[in-house]
């Protein structure tokens, strides 16, 4: 089959259980839950199910009282964020040993642009292959002409899939799903859009578009409809080139809990730092994006007087931008941290020390 673009994305299976598992095999196959928040027995939250777990029932964001209640001879951890991050650089290792062009996109997931290799589906596979024989964790893969596509495949046949959508069959992959497996779709919307009997992707894709301003907003409404039809032309944008790196949180639910906004805060500059410096590089300008439960959205930035790769000064300035644009008590539904304004360390800076050498 002849791409003319093909990218694929590559989504790691249960990350922090699997990684767990990895580290302790006695307890490979069982249910684990990973439990984010100090306290593990009630009010904690589960960050990630491992796939035995899930038939219980248990999922990302239930709370840890619930999920003991489904599950209650199932293994409990507190995260171990920094492991994680570890993990996430070795599988990010070996897919830029054979992809130049990587986009990673949250902690256990990436793009790939491979639209100028032979072979792309076998290059993904040896992927899959290789990340389980050197970092002992297993992948999903979806492979298609456009990243939305692509996102949609990897999630399709999880854990381990790797599913292939052909140039001309987008649409017919996607609009049987459900309308919630869109990005940026979120459980109100679904009600909304359930409402005018909209309940799957191909109806979302051929809606009036008028009910869909009406919903979304002129600009929001107009993307979803492309995105439900298919249509995605953003490139892969590797964090050499890019002009900027951010991450960004939609919440289940809206929050508006300030210590959870701040942990996730600490995460996205975590990670980060770990992108920056991966690429040698230092952001002078950090910027938070903040989305109210009104589809509102809102970017607002600050300079830093010294250029940075360090997670401490990223996610104080996010907070300072938080405590000057946010309102306590006010819910969100996305909350972003971006970087960008990059040096490089090396490149002469006009607080630099001189030199001082010792030949007299
Ligand atoms: P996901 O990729 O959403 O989930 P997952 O890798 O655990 O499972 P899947 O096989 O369905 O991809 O998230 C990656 C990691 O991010 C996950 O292992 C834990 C963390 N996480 C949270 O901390 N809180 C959350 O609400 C979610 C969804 C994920
Ligand atoms: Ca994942």
């Amino acid at each position: 089959m002849a791409w003319i673009r093909c990218i694929a994305h590559l989504d790691l299976d249960a990350f922090y259980a699997t990684v767990e598992e990895v580290l302790n095999p006695a307890i490979k196959g069982q249910p684990i839950m990973v439990i984010m928040g100090e306290d593990m027995q009630n009010r904690g939250a589960v960050a990630t199910a491992s796939y035995a777990a899930r038939k219980y029932g248990v999922h990302s964001a239930m709370p840890v009282s619930q999920a003991r209640k489904l599950c209650p001879a199932g293994i409990y951890l507190p995260v171990r964020h920094s492991l994680y991050k570890e993990f996430s650089l070795e599988v990010m290792k070996v897919l830029s040993k054979e992809v130049v062009q990587l986009e990673q996109v949250s902690i256990d997931e990436a793009y790939l642009e491979l639209s100028q290799r032979e072979n792309p589906e076998q290059i993904v596979a040896k992927l899959q292959s290789q990340i389980i024989e050197q970092v002992g964790l297993s992948a999903s893969v979806g492979l298609a002409s456009n990243k939305l596509t692509a996102k949609m495949a990897s999630g399709y046949k999880k854990p381990g899939g790797l599913t292939i959508i052909q140039p001309g069959e987008e649409f017919s992959f996607l609009a049987p799903q459900p309308v919630g497996k869109l990005h940026g779709i979120g459980p109100k919307s679904v009600a909304r859009l359930e409402q005018h009997g909209i309940t799957t992707i191909g109806e979302l894709a051929q809606a009036e578009h008028g009910l869909l301003k009406e919903l979304f907003g002129p600009r929001l409404g107009l993307e979803l409809q492309q995105r439900a039809a298919g249509e995605d032309d953003r490139p892969v944008v590797t964090d050499r080139a890019a002009k900027s790196l951010s991450y960004e949180q939609t919440f289940f639910e809206d929050t508006s809990n300030p210590a959870e906004l701040w942990r996730h805060i600490r995460e996205m500059a975590a990670g980060l730092e770990g992108r920056l410096k991966s690429q040698g590089l230092l952001a002078r300008t950090v910027a938070i994006k903040l989305r109210f439960n009104n589809w509102q959205t809102i970017t607002r930035a600050q300079s830093l007087l010294v250029p940075t790769d360090e997670a401490g000064p990223i996610a104080a300035a996010a907070a300072r931008l938080m405590r000057q644009s946010w309102k306590r008590g006010t819910p969100l539904r996305l909350l972003g941290v971006r970087v960008s304004n990059f040096s490089e360390p090396d490149a002469p800076r006009q607080l630099s020390l001189p030199v001082v050498t010792s030949d007299e």
